[in-house]
């Protein structure tokens, strides 16, 4: 049966210089490894090299945005946990700018030195490591509020990383209401459904490329 669901095509994009990150939850893990493999045919597919891979594991879909996020922590010397507010990361990208060096959000509080005042340009740093992280997770509803708390909470978070960073997260959480529905949505059903993790891995190219063109 055709379908009209689905991203539409995109143009073929050269990611042959990339750098993608793979966070997947654990949960679940035959649905997961299908969709991680889908993931990873198309940034094959598309010139990703495997050593511009990296791919770090968690135990749940709950852990997923803090697996996100301390990725680039990472690659992101001026980024900070202990200070996560976006306004201030911007300040410490201004002033990493000005400098030509990466200064942590802490260093750029207590440093008597710094005068933001000063900064007329915000351009974006070079020192993100990686172009896209694709966040991976199966959450199969049960019987009590979890999977909706957990649905919740992943969604949210994953979206306050990528807006707080500027680096983008590919929503690869399947929400289902069965394990079949799992199945299915990762290539292993009977009904034929292609595997979502290749939309993912295209999703992070297309992202990815156009990330370095908005810069
Ligand atoms: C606890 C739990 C349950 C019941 N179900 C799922 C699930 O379907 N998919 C998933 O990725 N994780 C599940 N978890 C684990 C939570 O995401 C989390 O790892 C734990 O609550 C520990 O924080």
């Amino acid at each position: 049966m055709t379908t009209i669901k689905g991203p539409g095509a995109a143009e073929t994009l050269d990611g042959s210089g990339l750098r993608i990150a793979i966070v997947h939850a654990r949960w679940n893990t035959a649905i997961i490894e299908n969709l991680v493999a889908g993931a990873k045919k198309s940034l094959f597919a598309a010139g990703v090299k495997e050593e511009n891979i990296t791919i770090q594991t968690v135990p749940g879909s709950y852990e997923l945005p803090i697996g996100v996020q301390r990725q680039l922590d990472i690659s992101m010397p001026c980024f900070d946990t202990k200070l996560t507010s976006p306004s201030l990361y911007a300040a410490s990208q201004v002033q990493a700018s000005n400098t030509g060096e990466g200064i942590s959000a802490t260093d750029l509080l207590s440093s008597s030195t710094t005068d933001l005042s000063k900064s007329t340009t915000a351009s974006p740093s070079p020192k993100k490591a990686f172009d896209a992280i694709i966040a991976i997770g199966v959450l199969i509803k049960g019987a009590t509020m979890h999977f909706e708390y957990i649905a919740d909470a992943v969604s949210h978070g994953l979206m306050r990383v990528q807006l707080d960073t500027g680096v983008p997260v590919i929503f690869g959480l399947l929400t289902v209401l069965t394990e079949e529905q799992g199945l299915e949505r990762a290539g292993l059903g009977s009904s034929g459904m292609h595997n979502h993790g290749e939309d993912w891995g295209s999703a992070a190219v297309e992202l990815g490329v156009k990330r370095r063109d908005w810069s």
